[in-house]
């Protein structure tokens, strides 16, 4: 390191002691850019993709008032996706670069998406347990260090926080719904409960990227602490909903105040990171041909760009003239 770097390195050390945010022209280390951007990308991805399972059900969503609130929450995540992009853009990756990792697959995106939604509960469940731990896990990215992720966050928690109740809700409706409904209802517990305590991440042992992160107050909890306050908070809202959760070895530990719970399959959080979960291949599928049927849209606004610059500088060079 030169003496200058060696100064720049300082001012950003002292930076992150203080919590002054990071913004886009300080001077960065080259691995937290690389950090920001990995996170960054995936977490937009996760948004994008995200969409797929729910918008799924939307043309069977049960009444019109539930394909309103549908509607508008898938579009709340289209919106998320684009503020992270945005917020990559910044650290000098380009949109299309990012895309590209996503419809080659080299990407990586949240690991809960990779799973089908088979029945209405699903949406619900969804809305109550995967956006549940998503503010869970965004919640502290709001005072992560690199201004433009952090008050992307703010926003993002905000409409977050509606998608959870609004699934809670619908499934308070079905728990109080006929036997088939209950049963459906218990269904999707089964199926998603596990998947979701593996969008938290491997175990903090088995977490490469976590010390550095901290370090750098990108990450402020280690995925464990927040899996563990994710199943503290499930459990009563799941039991008001009359659930069983599909784990024999649950128990509360009177001693430390928390839920104890059982091993989570990481081969099969694995299998499905690297590509071979139930649904990889539909999802990514899905976003090559959404952006190859896109293409004209692109161009005609590419195209309506440049005519009105065109016509903007003749009109300046014939005011100058
Ligand atoms: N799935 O060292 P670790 C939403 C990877 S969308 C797949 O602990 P880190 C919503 C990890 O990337 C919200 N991969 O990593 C949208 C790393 O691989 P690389 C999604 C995972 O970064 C629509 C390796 O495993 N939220 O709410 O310190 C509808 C080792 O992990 C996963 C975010 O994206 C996973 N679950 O911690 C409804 C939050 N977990 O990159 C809802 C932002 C780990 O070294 N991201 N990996 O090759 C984060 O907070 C952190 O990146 C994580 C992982 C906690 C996820």
């Amino acid at each position: 390191m030169s003496a200058k770097e060696i100064d720049f390195q300082q001012i950003f050390d002292e930076k992150i002691e203080n919590e002054v945010r990071i913004e886009p022209k300080d001077w960065m280390p080259d691995a937290y850019r690389k950090t920001l951007i990995r996170q960054i990308s995936q977490h937009a991805h996760s948004e994008i993709v995200g969409m797929l399972p729910e918008a799924n059900w939307i043309t069977r969503a049960p009444s019109l008032n539930r394909k309103k609130i549908l509607l508008a929450k898938v579009q709340d995540e289209a919106g998320h996706g684009l503020y992270l992009y945005c917020a990559a853009e910044t650290l000098g990756v380009s949109r299309i670069q990012t895309l590209n990792d996503l419809h080659s697959g080299k990407a990586k995106y949240s690991s809960i998406f990779n799973y089908p939604t088979l029945t209405w509960a699903d949406i619900g469940i969804i809305g109550w347990l995967v956006d549940g731990a998503a503010i869970l896990n965004q919640v502290p990215l709001c005072r992560a260090s690199y201004g433009p992720y952090a008050r992307a966050m703010v926003r993002v928690c905000k409409e977050e926080s509606f998608h959870q109740r609004q699934g809670y809700e619908s499934l308070v409706v079905l728990s109080k719904g006929s036997p088939e409904q209950k049963e459906m209802l218990q269904d999707a517990m089964n199926r998603w409960w596990w998947p979701t305590l593996m969008m938290f991440g491997p175990k903090d042992e088995e977490s490469s990227n976590s010390d550095m992160s901290m370090k750098w107050r990108i990450k402020r909890f280690s995925n464990d602490e927040l899996r563990q306050r994710f199943v503290d908070i499930s459990i009563p809202q799941a039991e008001y909903l009359g659930l069983t959760i599909p784990d024999p070895d649950l128990k509360w530990n009177e001693e430390t105040g928390h839920y104890e719970f059982g091993e989570i399959d990481w081969e099969e959080f694995w299998a499905v990171v690297k590509g071979n979960g139930k649904c990889n291949k539909q999802r990514v599928d899905a976003r090559r041909n959404a952006h190859e049927e896109g293409a004209w849209v692109r161009d005609a606004a590419t195209a309506y760009h440049e005519k009105r610059s065109k016509r903007e500088n003749e009109q300046k060079q014939h005011k100058n003239a």
